[in-house]
Protein backbone atom coordinates (compact mmCIF):
# COMPACT_ATOMS: atom_id res chain seq x y z
CA UNK A 1 0.00 0.00 0.00
CA UNK A 2 2.36 2.24 0.92
CA UNK A 3 4.34 3.99 -2.19
CA UNK A 4 8.18 4.92 -1.45
CA UNK A 5 9.48 7.46 -3.89
CA UNK A 6 13.32 8.55 -3.12
CA UNK A 7 13.34 12.33 -2.78
CA UNK A 8 15.98 13.79 -5.41
CA UNK A 9 15.04 16.79 -5.90
CA UNK A 10 15.06 19.39 -2.56
CA UNK A 11 14.24 22.75 -4.23
CA UNK A 12 13.76 24.54 -1.11
CA UNK A 13 16.39 24.85 0.55
CA UNK A 14 15.76 25.13 3.96
CA UNK A 15 18.01 26.86 6.88
CA UNK A 16 17.85 24.92 9.80
CA UNK A 17 15.27 25.97 11.96
CA UNK A 18 16.08 24.14 15.48
CA UNK A 19 18.49 21.66 13.74
CA UNK A 20 21.53 24.25 13.98
CA UNK A 21 19.91 26.10 16.42
CA UNK A 22 22.20 27.16 19.71
CA UNK A 23 20.35 25.97 22.87
CA UNK A 24 20.22 23.96 26.06
CA UNK A 25 17.84 21.55 25.53
CA UNK A 26 16.85 20.13 29.81
CA UNK A 27 15.44 16.91 28.10
CA UNK A 28 15.95 14.72 31.91
CA UNK A 29 14.27 17.82 33.44
CA UNK A 30 11.26 17.59 30.62
CA UNK A 31 10.90 14.07 31.64
CA UNK A 32 10.93 14.38 35.09
CA UNK A 33 8.41 16.77 35.09
CA UNK A 34 6.36 14.61 32.94
CA UNK A 35 6.60 11.78 35.02
CA UNK A 36 5.37 14.17 38.55
CA UNK A 37 3.16 15.51 36.67
CA UNK A 38 1.53 12.44 35.54
CA UNK A 39 1.86 11.44 38.93
CA UNK A 40 0.09 13.82 40.89
CA UNK A 41 -3.11 13.19 38.31
CA UNK A 42 -2.33 9.23 39.37
CA UNK A 43 -2.53 10.79 43.15
CA UNK A 44 -5.72 12.53 42.98
CA UNK A 45 -7.98 10.75 40.03
CA UNK A 46 -9.76 8.78 42.26
CA UNK A 47 -11.43 11.72 43.91
CA UNK A 48 -12.41 13.14 40.82
CA UNK A 49 -15.89 13.54 40.03
CA UNK A 50 -15.83 15.31 37.34
CA UNK A 51 -13.59 16.87 34.61
CA UNK A 52 -13.76 20.42 32.94
CA UNK A 53 -11.74 20.58 29.68
CA UNK A 54 -9.90 24.10 28.57
CA UNK A 55 -8.57 23.48 24.95
CA UNK A 56 -7.48 26.26 22.12
CA UNK A 57 -10.59 26.15 19.56
CA UNK A 58 -8.17 25.05 16.69
CA UNK A 59 -7.17 21.65 15.32
CA UNK A 60 -4.62 21.16 18.19
CA UNK A 61 -7.07 22.09 20.78
CA UNK A 62 -9.46 19.65 19.08
CA UNK A 63 -7.42 17.07 19.02
CA UNK A 64 -6.34 17.49 22.98
CA UNK A 65 -9.47 17.94 24.04
CA UNK A 66 -10.10 14.37 22.31
CA UNK A 67 -6.98 12.51 23.99
CA UNK A 68 -7.45 13.74 27.16
CA UNK A 69 -11.73 12.90 27.00
CA UNK A 70 -10.06 9.44 25.58
CA UNK A 71 -7.96 9.01 28.78
CA UNK A 72 -10.28 10.49 31.50
CA UNK A 73 -13.29 8.18 30.20
CA UNK A 74 -10.80 4.87 30.05
CA UNK A 75 -10.09 6.32 34.10
CA UNK A 76 -14.24 6.46 34.53
CA UNK A 77 -14.01 10.18 34.93
CA UNK A 78 -17.15 11.56 33.18
CA UNK A 79 -15.93 15.25 31.04
CA UNK A 80 -17.17 18.82 29.67
CA UNK A 81 -15.35 20.49 27.16
CA UNK A 82 -14.88 24.29 26.12
CA UNK A 83 -12.92 25.73 23.31
CA UNK A 84 -11.43 28.77 23.46
CA UNK A 85 -9.00 31.45 21.61
CA UNK A 86 -8.08 34.14 24.15
CA UNK A 87 -9.86 37.22 23.96
CA UNK A 88 -9.65 38.83 27.29
CA UNK A 89 -8.47 37.91 31.03
CA UNK A 90 -8.31 34.51 32.34
CA UNK A 91 -10.52 35.60 35.12
CA UNK A 92 -14.01 36.98 33.08
CA UNK A 93 -13.54 33.48 31.11
CA UNK A 94 -13.51 31.55 33.88
CA UNK A 95 -16.14 33.88 35.51
CA UNK A 96 -18.34 32.67 33.06
CA UNK A 97 -17.16 29.27 32.91
CA UNK A 98 -16.60 27.86 35.79
CA UNK A 99 -19.81 28.75 38.00
CA UNK A 100 -21.98 25.65 35.67
CA UNK A 101 -19.53 23.55 37.57
CA UNK A 102 -19.27 24.67 41.41
CA UNK A 103 -21.93 22.46 42.51
CA UNK A 104 -19.46 19.07 41.85
CA UNK A 105 -17.32 18.65 44.36
CA UNK A 106 -13.77 17.37 43.40
CA UNK A 107 -13.96 18.74 39.93
CA UNK A 108 -10.64 18.55 37.56
CA UNK A 109 -9.83 21.37 35.04
CA UNK A 110 -7.67 20.25 32.64
CA UNK A 111 -6.37 23.33 30.25
CA UNK A 112 -4.56 22.15 27.31
CA UNK A 113 -3.00 24.03 24.29
CA UNK A 114 -3.81 27.21 26.01
CA UNK A 115 -2.93 28.15 29.40
CA UNK A 116 0.61 29.41 29.39
CA UNK A 117 -0.28 32.46 31.64
CA UNK A 118 0.57 30.18 34.31
CA UNK A 119 0.94 33.23 37.02
CA UNK A 120 -2.26 34.45 36.31
CA UNK A 121 -3.85 31.08 36.61
CA UNK A 122 -2.62 30.28 39.92
CA UNK A 123 -4.01 33.30 41.37
CA UNK A 124 -7.51 32.48 40.02
CA UNK A 125 -7.37 29.19 41.62
CA UNK A 126 -6.25 30.28 45.06
CA UNK A 127 -9.55 30.06 46.33
CA UNK A 128 -10.89 27.99 44.43
CA UNK A 129 -11.14 23.73 45.44
CA UNK A 130 -10.28 22.42 42.13
CA UNK A 131 -7.70 20.16 40.90
CA UNK A 132 -5.90 22.20 37.45
CA UNK A 133 -3.38 20.65 34.87
CA UNK A 134 -1.91 22.94 32.12
CA UNK A 135 -0.50 20.99 29.45
CA UNK A 136 0.68 23.57 26.59
CA UNK A 137 3.31 24.33 24.36
CA UNK A 138 3.23 27.60 23.93
CA UNK A 139 6.62 29.70 25.19
CA UNK A 140 6.20 31.06 28.46
CA UNK A 141 6.88 33.51 30.91
CA UNK A 142 8.94 32.33 34.24
CA UNK A 143 6.95 30.94 36.96
CA UNK A 144 7.64 31.03 40.62
CA UNK A 145 6.25 27.76 41.63
CA UNK A 146 6.16 28.76 45.25
CA UNK A 147 3.10 30.82 44.81
CA UNK A 148 1.30 28.32 43.06
CA UNK A 149 -1.90 26.68 44.77
CA UNK A 150 -1.55 22.66 46.36
CA UNK A 151 -3.62 20.71 43.55
CA UNK A 152 -2.27 22.83 40.97
CA UNK A 153 0.24 21.53 37.71
CA UNK A 154 1.49 22.62 34.65
CA UNK A 155 4.19 21.09 32.43
CA UNK A 156 5.49 23.02 29.37
CA UNK A 157 8.53 22.01 27.20
CA UNK A 158 9.44 25.07 26.15
CA UNK A 159 11.01 25.55 29.55
CA UNK A 160 12.91 22.64 29.14
CA UNK A 161 14.59 23.94 25.03
CA UNK A 162 12.06 21.90 23.17
CA UNK A 163 10.36 23.94 19.95
CA UNK A 164 6.76 24.16 20.71
CA UNK A 165 6.11 23.93 16.88
CA UNK A 166 8.70 21.38 15.10
CA UNK A 167 9.32 18.81 18.50
CA UNK A 168 6.27 19.14 20.13
CA UNK A 169 3.08 20.39 19.56
CA UNK A 170 0.05 20.54 22.16
CA UNK A 171 -1.25 17.32 21.02
CA UNK A 172 1.89 15.90 21.24
CA UNK A 173 2.50 16.85 24.71
CA UNK A 174 -1.19 15.50 25.82
CA UNK A 175 -0.42 12.55 24.19
CA UNK A 176 2.64 12.02 25.89
CA UNK A 177 0.58 12.72 29.72
CA UNK A 178 -2.05 10.07 28.69
CA UNK A 179 0.38 7.64 27.55
CA UNK A 180 2.22 7.28 30.57
CA UNK A 181 -1.29 7.44 32.31
CA UNK A 182 -1.85 4.69 30.52
CA UNK A 183 0.08 2.76 27.59
CA UNK A 184 -3.51 2.06 25.82
CA UNK A 185 -3.69 5.40 25.46
CA UNK A 186 -1.58 4.72 22.41
CA UNK A 187 -4.53 4.36 20.51
CA UNK A 188 -5.39 7.85 20.16
CA UNK A 189 -1.69 9.04 18.48
CA UNK A 190 -3.56 9.44 15.05
CA UNK A 191 -5.99 12.07 17.10
CA UNK A 192 -2.77 13.88 18.13
CA UNK A 193 -1.22 13.62 14.22
CA UNK A 194 -4.65 16.24 13.34
CA UNK A 195 -2.79 18.34 15.94
CA UNK A 196 0.79 18.36 15.12
CA UNK A 197 0.27 18.35 11.13
CA UNK A 198 -1.93 21.92 11.63
CA UNK A 199 0.32 23.72 14.27
CA UNK A 200 3.47 23.00 12.54
CA UNK A 201 3.00 23.54 8.89
CA UNK A 202 6.06 21.78 7.75
CA UNK A 203 6.79 18.39 5.72
CA UNK A 204 6.15 15.38 7.89
CA UNK A 205 10.02 14.46 7.41
CA UNK A 206 10.90 17.50 8.77
CA UNK A 207 9.31 16.50 12.44
CA UNK A 208 11.68 15.92 14.77
CA UNK A 209 11.77 14.50 18.86
CA UNK A 210 8.42 14.04 20.12
CA UNK A 211 6.22 14.72 17.18
CA UNK A 212 8.57 12.46 14.71
CA UNK A 213 7.54 9.60 18.00
CA UNK A 214 4.00 9.77 17.15
CA UNK A 215 4.38 9.62 14.07
CA UNK A 216 6.31 6.28 14.44
CA UNK A 217 3.82 4.95 17.41
CA UNK A 218 0.48 6.00 15.24
CA UNK A 219 2.67 3.70 11.88
CA UNK A 220 3.62 1.06 13.78
CA UNK A 221 0.27 0.35 15.29
CA UNK A 222 -1.54 0.71 11.87
CA UNK A 223 -3.70 3.63 12.72
CA UNK A 224 -2.24 5.25 9.86
CA UNK A 225 -0.31 5.18 6.01
CA UNK A 226 2.52 7.14 5.77
CA UNK A 227 2.49 7.87 2.04
CA UNK A 228 5.89 9.40 0.42
CA UNK A 229 4.48 10.90 -2.67
CA UNK A 230 3.21 14.63 -3.75
CA UNK A 231 2.53 17.15 -1.17
CA UNK A 232 -0.80 19.15 -1.87
CA UNK A 233 -1.38 19.75 2.00
CA UNK A 234 -5.21 21.14 1.68
CA UNK A 235 -5.85 19.67 -1.25
CA UNK A 236 -4.45 15.67 -0.89
CA UNK A 237 -8.09 14.70 -1.09
CA UNK A 238 -8.15 16.18 -4.11
CA UNK A 239 -7.96 15.10 -8.34
CA UNK A 240 -4.77 16.39 -9.00
CA UNK A 241 -6.28 19.50 -10.93
CA UNK A 242 -7.84 20.88 -8.01
CA UNK A 243 -4.49 19.92 -5.77
CA UNK A 244 -2.10 21.67 -7.49
CA UNK A 245 -4.68 24.63 -7.61
CA UNK A 246 -5.79 24.26 -3.79
CA UNK A 247 -2.74 23.60 -2.26
CA UNK A 248 -1.59 25.84 0.49
CA UNK A 249 1.62 24.26 1.21
CA UNK A 250 3.46 24.86 -1.05
CA UNK A 251 1.34 27.44 -2.64
CA UNK A 252 1.60 27.00 -6.20
CA UNK A 253 2.34 30.31 -7.58
CA UNK A 254 2.09 29.89 -10.97
CA UNK A 255 -1.45 28.00 -10.64
CA UNK A 256 -2.88 30.77 -8.15
CA UNK A 257 -5.26 28.77 -7.12
CA UNK A 258 -7.36 28.71 -10.66
CA UNK A 259 -7.89 24.86 -11.57
CA UNK A 260 -8.14 25.70 -15.44
CA UNK A 261 -4.94 26.84 -15.01
CA UNK A 262 -3.68 23.99 -13.81
CA UNK A 263 -5.72 21.98 -16.14
CA UNK A 264 -3.72 22.93 -19.16
CA UNK A 265 -0.92 22.77 -17.54
CA UNK A 266 -1.44 19.05 -16.72
CA UNK A 267 -2.54 18.43 -20.40
CA UNK A 268 0.57 19.44 -21.72
CA UNK A 269 2.35 17.16 -19.20
CA UNK A 270 0.26 14.65 -20.44
CA UNK A 271 -1.09 13.52 -17.01
CA UNK A 272 -5.05 13.13 -16.35
CA UNK A 273 -6.11 15.67 -14.59
CA UNK A 274 -8.78 13.71 -12.82
CA UNK A 275 -6.59 11.57 -11.47
CA UNK A 276 -6.72 11.38 -7.56
CA UNK A 277 -3.30 12.50 -5.69
CA UNK A 278 -2.94 9.22 -3.84
CA UNK A 279 -3.37 7.05 -7.02
CA UNK A 280 -0.42 9.03 -9.03
CA UNK A 281 2.61 6.98 -10.31
CA UNK A 282 6.26 7.68 -9.13
CA UNK A 283 6.93 9.12 -12.53
CA UNK A 284 3.78 11.33 -12.53
CA UNK A 285 4.78 12.77 -9.36
CA UNK A 286 8.35 13.85 -10.54
CA UNK A 287 7.09 14.84 -13.56
CA UNK A 288 4.46 17.51 -11.53
CA UNK A 289 7.79 18.09 -9.43
CA UNK A 290 9.77 19.01 -11.84
CA UNK A 291 7.48 21.26 -13.47
CA UNK A 292 7.01 24.04 -10.71
CA UNK A 293 9.92 25.93 -9.17
CA UNK A 294 7.99 25.01 -5.48
CA UNK A 295 9.09 21.40 -4.05
CA UNK A 296 6.00 18.90 -4.17
CA UNK A 297 7.74 15.87 -2.76
CA UNK A 298 6.67 14.92 0.72
CA UNK A 299 5.19 12.52 2.88
CA UNK A 300 1.42 13.13 3.99
CA UNK A 301 -0.71 10.78 6.58
CA UNK A 302 -3.74 8.61 5.52
CA UNK A 303 -6.38 7.05 8.18
CA UNK A 304 -7.36 3.86 6.34
CA UNK A 305 -10.65 4.09 8.04
CA UNK A 306 -11.78 7.90 6.95
CA UNK A 307 -13.37 8.80 3.71
CA UNK A 308 -13.35 12.31 1.83
CA UNK A 309 -11.16 14.85 3.35
CA UNK A 310 -11.14 13.26 7.20
CA UNK A 311 -9.07 10.51 5.05
CA UNK A 312 -5.91 12.76 5.30
CA UNK A 313 -4.46 13.98 8.54
CA UNK A 314 -3.54 17.89 7.33
CA UNK A 315 -6.90 18.39 5.67
CA UNK A 316 -9.27 17.26 8.77
CA UNK A 317 -7.37 19.30 10.89
CA UNK A 318 -8.16 22.28 8.58
CA UNK A 319 -11.41 21.09 8.69
CA UNK A 320 -12.11 21.10 12.24
CA UNK A 321 -10.76 24.97 12.73
CA UNK A 322 -12.69 25.50 10.06
CA UNK A 323 -15.75 24.29 11.28
CA UNK A 324 -14.62 25.61 14.99
CA UNK A 325 -15.51 29.32 13.40
CA UNK A 326 -18.33 28.46 11.39
CA UNK A 327 -20.07 25.53 13.20
CA UNK A 328 -18.83 24.50 16.32
CA UNK A 329 -21.07 21.72 17.53
CA UNK A 330 -19.64 20.23 14.18
CA UNK A 331 -16.53 20.76 14.71
CA UNK A 332 -16.15 18.27 17.93
CA UNK A 333 -17.53 15.62 16.57
CA UNK A 334 -15.39 15.41 13.09
CA UNK A 335 -12.98 13.10 15.06
CA UNK A 336 -15.29 10.57 15.89
CA UNK A 337 -16.73 10.47 12.06
CA UNK A 338 -15.16 8.38 9.23
CA UNK A 339 -17.19 10.27 6.48
CA UNK A 340 -17.67 14.46 5.82
CA UNK A 341 -20.50 15.79 6.46
CA UNK A 342 -21.75 17.99 3.53
CA UNK A 343 -21.94 21.15 4.85
CA UNK A 344 -18.44 20.47 6.37
CA UNK A 345 -17.32 19.53 2.79
CA UNK A 346 -19.00 22.85 1.50
CA UNK A 347 -17.23 25.00 4.36
CA UNK A 348 -14.00 23.47 3.40
CA UNK A 349 -14.33 24.12 -0.63
CA UNK A 350 -15.16 27.67 0.23
CA UNK A 351 -12.51 28.10 3.10
CA UNK A 352 -9.84 26.72 0.67
CA UNK A 353 -11.01 28.83 -2.36
CA UNK A 354 -10.59 32.14 -0.47
CA UNK A 355 -7.42 30.88 1.17
CA UNK A 356 -5.60 30.44 -2.05
CA UNK A 357 -6.93 33.15 -3.70
CA UNK A 358 -5.56 35.65 -0.60
CA UNK A 359 -2.55 34.05 -1.02
CA UNK A 360 -2.33 35.41 -4.67
CA UNK A 361 -3.63 38.65 -3.17
CA UNK A 362 -1.34 38.71 -0.60
CA UNK A 363 2.03 38.90 -2.70
CA UNK A 364 0.84 42.00 -4.63
CA UNK A 365 -1.08 43.87 -1.28
CA UNK A 366 0.85 47.03 -0.44
CA UNK A 367 3.23 46.63 2.27
CA UNK A 368 5.09 48.85 4.53
CA UNK A 369 8.50 47.89 4.89
CA UNK A 370 11.06 48.81 7.44
CA UNK A 371 14.59 47.53 7.99
CA UNK A 372 13.17 44.79 10.23
CA UNK A 373 9.37 44.58 9.72
CA UNK A 374 6.64 44.31 7.14
CA UNK A 375 3.63 45.49 8.03
CA UNK A 376 0.19 44.24 5.93
CA UNK A 377 -2.92 45.69 6.97
CA UNK A 378 -5.22 43.03 6.04
CA UNK A 379 -8.99 45.10 6.82
CA UNK A 380 -9.47 46.37 3.51
CA UNK A 381 -9.27 43.00 1.74
CA UNK A 382 -9.89 39.67 3.70
CA UNK A 383 -12.52 39.24 6.47
CA UNK A 384 -10.73 38.37 9.89
CA UNK A 385 -11.45 34.83 10.19
CA UNK A 386 -8.73 34.43 7.16
CA UNK A 387 -5.92 37.31 8.69
CA UNK A 388 -4.21 34.09 10.59
CA UNK A 389 -4.31 31.67 8.04
CA UNK A 390 -2.91 33.90 5.50
CA UNK A 391 -0.31 35.02 7.92
CA UNK A 392 0.80 31.58 8.41
CA UNK A 393 0.77 30.21 5.30
CA UNK A 394 2.41 33.23 3.48
CA UNK A 395 5.16 32.56 5.80
CA UNK A 396 5.82 28.86 5.33
CA UNK A 397 5.35 29.40 1.42
CA UNK A 398 8.42 31.91 1.67
CA UNK A 399 6.03 34.79 0.27
CA UNK A 400 7.34 37.45 1.62
CA UNK A 401 11.20 38.76 2.55
CA UNK A 402 12.46 35.87 4.94
CA UNK A 403 14.73 38.24 6.90
CA UNK A 404 12.04 40.39 8.02
CA UNK A 405 9.08 39.46 10.54
CA UNK A 406 5.49 39.94 8.98
CA UNK A 407 2.76 42.03 11.25
CA UNK A 408 -0.42 41.61 9.33
CA UNK A 409 -3.67 42.33 10.90
CA UNK A 410 -6.48 45.44 11.38
CA UNK A 411 -8.81 46.58 13.84
CA UNK A 412 -10.55 43.60 15.89
CA UNK A 413 -13.29 45.22 18.11
CA UNK A 414 -11.32 48.38 20.09
CA UNK A 415 -8.12 46.63 19.23
CA UNK A 416 -5.75 46.50 16.78
CA UNK A 417 -5.62 42.46 16.10
CA UNK A 418 -2.04 41.50 14.92
CA UNK A 419 -0.53 37.97 13.20
CA UNK A 420 3.17 38.01 13.63
CA UNK A 421 5.11 35.39 11.35
CA UNK A 422 8.77 34.24 10.37
CA UNK A 423 9.89 31.77 8.29
CA UNK A 424 12.20 29.21 9.02
CA UNK A 425 14.69 31.15 6.99
CA UNK A 426 14.37 34.08 9.70
CA UNK A 427 18.54 34.62 10.67
CA UNK A 428 17.92 35.30 14.17
CA UNK A 429 16.60 31.67 15.02
CA UNK A 430 19.48 30.02 14.74
CA UNK A 431 20.05 31.71 18.06
CA UNK A 432 16.86 30.17 19.70
CA UNK A 433 15.45 33.95 18.97
CA UNK A 434 11.83 34.32 17.14
CA UNK A 435 8.97 36.50 17.09
CA UNK A 436 8.18 35.08 20.47
CA UNK A 437 10.97 37.16 22.04
CA UNK A 438 9.88 40.75 19.69
CA UNK A 439 6.04 40.02 20.92
CA UNK A 440 7.58 40.08 24.24
CA UNK A 441 9.20 43.63 23.76
CA UNK A 442 6.25 44.89 22.42
CA UNK A 443 4.67 43.67 25.10
CA UNK A 444 6.70 45.32 27.81
CA UNK A 445 6.57 48.61 26.03
CA UNK A 446 3.03 49.56 24.73
CA UNK A 447 1.04 46.75 27.02
CA UNK A 448 -1.78 44.52 24.78
CA UNK A 449 -2.00 40.90 24.86
CA UNK A 450 -0.29 38.23 22.95
CA UNK A 451 2.12 34.98 22.86
CA UNK A 452 2.72 32.04 20.97
CA UNK A 453 5.69 30.24 19.42
CA UNK A 454 9.31 31.04 17.89
CA UNK A 455 7.44 31.15 14.07
CA UNK A 456 4.04 32.06 14.44
CA UNK A 457 2.43 34.38 17.53
CA UNK A 458 -0.18 36.73 18.22
CA UNK A 459 -0.59 40.59 19.49
CA UNK A 460 -3.49 42.89 20.66
CA UNK A 461 -2.55 46.56 20.92
CA UNK A 462 -4.57 49.99 21.77
CA UNK A 463 -4.98 51.88 18.09
CA UNK A 464 -3.37 55.05 19.51
CA UNK A 465 -0.61 52.85 20.53
CA UNK A 466 -0.55 51.04 17.22
CA UNK A 467 1.02 54.02 15.35
CA UNK A 468 3.44 54.28 17.72
CA UNK A 469 5.02 50.92 16.92
CA UNK A 470 4.93 51.40 13.50
CA UNK A 471 6.75 54.82 13.89
CA UNK A 472 9.61 52.65 16.21
CA UNK A 473 9.22 49.18 15.91
CA UNK A 474 12.84 48.98 14.51
CA UNK A 475 14.60 50.37 17.71
CA UNK A 476 13.72 46.61 19.12
CA UNK A 477 16.03 44.99 17.04
CA UNK A 478 18.34 43.32 17.35
CA UNK A 479 15.91 40.73 19.11
MN1 LIG B 1 -1.00 24.20 19.55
Amino acid sequence: MEKKIKCIWYKDVRMVYLDNNVRELQEDQFREKLERTVGSFEDSKKQINHALLISHSDADGYASAAILKYMLEREGIPCSTRYYNRKGTWKQYLDSVLPQFTHIENLAVFFSDIGSEVNELGKYFTEEKMYVWILDHHEMNPVVDDNLPQNFHYINPTVYGFDGLKEIAGSTLVYQFAKKVSFKNIKTAWMALIGITNDTLMNISDYRSYNQMVVEDARVEEQIILHQGLMVYGATHETIKNALAYSVFPFIKEVGGNPNHSRDILDKLQIPFNKRVADLEESEVETINKRFPENLLGQFIEFPKKKGILQYAFEHGLLISQSAFTTPHQAEKLIGSTSTPKISTEIYQTYIKNLTKNLGMFITAPKEVSNHVIFVDASRRLSPNYWSDVASYASVNHLYNPKKILLMGGPDGELIKLSVRCTDNYPPLVKGKGVDVLIAKLKAAYGGMGGGHKLAGGYKIAPNRYKNLKKEIDQYFPL
